[in-house]
């Protein structure tokens, strides 16, 4: 009897993977980058094992405010949130990781179904696998895609009503017109009658900011630097860690924070079909994370097509909860 009841329970545990990652563009990549002017890497491959540690180690930083001005946010306001979002929904959420963030709104949002999608497949096993056994009632899908190029879903994915989430500000990491785009396509997958729910960073006094992504103790240093070991790992590069250093800028023209990694001397990095010289100085662009205005914000989502929106603040006003439909 037992067995059967847990049998059942389980049943609606399912996973895809709908991209399977082709090393040899990878590489095609990763080479077009170094060769470009400036030198460039995606913040994509920030991700490794060690890197998603590095990053989950950051959010711990008393100096990077995001993810626990974000989870205030939510605490705050969760039955607010939830009386706009909508309940028993399909919730969809994006760049899940180990879920902890949706999971702390099972209960104000009771989702009927929950889909939770990342690059890879493999990530979310573990996360959904105790997830499910903690909240039995809710049938859950896991997705393995990069939705950064394009976001679809495979039909698993299944109907009704969806409220997709997307915290974190990982929205930043897009340039405006790119989450423009994105939004576009967040309002298809959405569907008529859809919902998204959104952490986005606020712009701030550039001291504030910088500290958070130069910390004193030296997380996000490693973080960056991390990088030159996927260049390694990767393409075969000859990369040496002690060669860089970590810089993190407040480019207030455009309203990102920009990380490099700068080289302490004239070096060439050298892989099997290409070599990039950088001067003494010279410096690989690796991420770029936008800040918004709320009104900026409200703007964007309005551009892509959302007609609908609401937002919850901190008291500082450091970052921002949206709902638009
Ligand atoms: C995961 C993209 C939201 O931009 O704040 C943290 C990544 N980079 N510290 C951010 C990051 C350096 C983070 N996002």
């Amino acid at each position: 009897m037992l067995l059967a009841h847990t049998a059942a329970m389980t049943a609606s545990l399912r996973f895809v993977q709908m991209h399977s990652e082709d090393s040899a563009a990878l590489r095609r990549e990763l080479a077009h980058g170094l060769l470009g002017r400036p030198a460039t890497v995606s913040p994509k491959f920030l991700y490794d094992a060690l890197g998603s540690k590095l990053f989950d180690a950051i959010t711990e930083l008393p100096e990077y405010y995001p993810t626990r001005t974000e989870r205030a946010i939510f605490d705050a306001h969760a039955p607010a949130i939830a009386a706009a979002a909508g309940r028993g929904r399909t919730l969809i959420d994006l760049g899940a990781g180990n879920c902890a963030k949706a999971a702390r709104l099972f209960g104000v949002l009771a989702p009927l179904r929950y889909v939770a999608v990342d690059i890879s497949v493999d990530y979310l096993r573990q996360a959904l696998g105790s997830l499910q056994r903690q909240h039995p009632g809710i049938e859950m899908v896991g997705v393995g895609t990069d939705f950064s190029a394009t976001l679809a879903l495979p039909p698993e994915a299944g109907g009704g009503e969806r409220l997709v989430f997307y915290p974190g500000s990982s929205i930043g990491n897009f340039t405006p017109q790119e989450a423009q785009r994105f939004l576009q396509q967040v309002r298809t997958v959405g569907g008529a009658g859809g919902a998204l729910l959104i952490g986005v960073d606020l712009v701030k006094p550039k001291a504030v900011l910088e500290l958070a992504y130069d910390d004193p103790l030296q997380v996000t240093a490693a973080f960056n630097l991390n990088l030159l070991r996927r260049l390694n790992a990767l393409l075969g590069c000859d990369a040496r860690i002690e060669d860089f250093g970590h810089v993190a800028l407040f480019n207030e023209a455009e309203s990102r924070i920009e990380m490099h990694l700068k080289a302490r001397r004239a070096l060439s990095l050298r892989w099997p079909g290409g070599e990039r010289h950088l001067a003494a100085d010279e410096r690989i662009h690796t991420e770029n994370s936008y800040k918004y205005s709320v009104g900026g914000f409200e703007q964007l989502l309005r551009d892509a097509g959302f007609a609908r929106t609401t937002h919850w603040t901190d008291e500082r006003g450091w970052f921002a909860v949206f709902l638009a439909s």
